[in-house]
């Protein structure tokens, strides 16, 4: 943990040149090019021949597998506009700040995902009736909470088998890149993105739950290391806002001119579609609604514009969403030890200028 006035680590600052979020002027883009979606990589990514590869699918089926990336592509695909986010999108808000990748609000993006539905291929395998789980094991190796593991997660049986949930080959019309899970990863619309596991290698029904690292101590809502908390799952609705005007450099302080402007962002939510999406210029104390754009999937993000009429002096920009299911954005943070699913609204602070 950092406390509010400690600077940045060193380790911490490695992790974030490694991986990279989303620039937030890319929200103008429904689409996120793939050089601009965000990063995740824990260990390293490795080296994958494609012409060797074979994704493995075995433990409680009848038929197991050994599939090619030819074999793969050879069914009917789907394509799917998925947001993906990170779970830790918004730690770097939290005091203290849990020390980790440390997030802004830029651990986002939307791609378009070519790839087989997973459960055709679990049909294809015989899964058994004690299948209770589903595990799927990356490539990539190393030690994360002195533990030495595979990146692996599993998913509930009955959520592995959801006709959205994709193994995917393509990111938005092109082989996946090498750091975005080349050859092939999963794709679990609406679900935060340590889920989605890249790099696959190995698919194995099993009887029981998984208890590995990143299953059963990361990725869980707790606010201490000997409780043992509540696992993440889908995202919870957020709304960015495309920082208007231009930045001064080194402090990202934004500066525009008085009169009126069209302010746009993008909003999502897993857990059902985004219904509506506020915007108040002076710091939460007053809201509005925006206008609605459609969404490019039902698992993806939604444009929204607000006309507003700007005065000179400094204002705090924010935006809220709320989603079908009645979930809301909230005004501050809840703080937890891994700096997890903080939805909290953005405050972006302009300084508007005399026309
Ligand atoms: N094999 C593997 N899969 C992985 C990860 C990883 O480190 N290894 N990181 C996960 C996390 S935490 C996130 S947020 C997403 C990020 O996906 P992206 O880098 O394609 O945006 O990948 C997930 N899948
Ligand atoms: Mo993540």
């Amino acid at each position: 943990m950092a406390g509010p006035g400690d600077g940045y680590r060193t380790e911490e600052v490695r992790l974030a040149a490694r991986n990279h979020g989303m620039p937030l002027e890319a929200l103008r883009e429904e689409i996120t090019p793939a050089g601009l979606h965000y990063l995740l990589i824990h260990f390293d990514i490795p080296h994958v021949d494609p012409g060797t590869w074979r994704l493995d699918v075995g433990g409680l089926v009848r038929n197991p597998l050994r599939l090619s990336l030819e074999d793969l592509a050879s069914r009917s695909t789907q394509t799917a506009a998925v947001t993906l986010e990170c779970a830790g999108n918004g730690r770097a808000e939290l005091e203290p700040r849990p020390v980790s990748q440390p997030w802004g609000h830029e651990a986002v993006g939307t791609a378009r995902w070519t790839g087989v539905p997973l459960g055709e291929v679990l049909a294809d395998a015989g899964v058994d009736d004690e299948a209770v789980e589903v595990l799927f094991t990356g490539l990539d190796r190393g030690i994360d909470g002195g533990e030495e593991q595979d990146y692996e997660r599993s998913l509930a049986f009955a959520e592995a088998m959801r006709p959205e949930v994709l193994l995917a080959w393509e990111m938005n019309g092109r082989p996946l890149p090498p750091q975005h899970g080349f050859p092939l990863r999963l794709v679990v619309p609406g679900w935060y993105g340590m889920t989605h596991v890249k790099w696959l290698r190995r698919i194995t029904v099993l009887d029981r739950p998984f208890q590995g690292y990143q299953q059963a101590h990361a990725y869980r809502l707790r606010s201490s290391d000997d409780e043992p908390g509540t696992p993440l799952t889908r995202i919870l609705p957020r709304s960015l806002m495309e920082p208007p005007g231009i930045p001064e450099f080194l402090s990202r302080q934004r500066h525009l001119d008085a009169g009126s402007h069209t302010l746009r962002g993008r909003a999502w939510s897993g857990w059902a579609p985004v219904g509506r999406v506020e915007v108040s210029t002076d710091g939460g104390r007053s809201w509005s609604d925006a206008v609605l754009e459609p969404a490019p999937g039902p698992y993806a993000w939604r444009g929204w514009t607000f006309a507003w009429d700007a005065g000179a002096g400094e204002h705090e920009l924010c935006s809220r969403a709320t989603d079908e299911a009645g979930n809301v954005q909230p005004l501050d943070a809840t703080w937890n030890l891994g700096g997890y699913a903080n939805n909290s609204v953005q405050r972006l602070r302009v300084v508007v200028r005399e026309a």
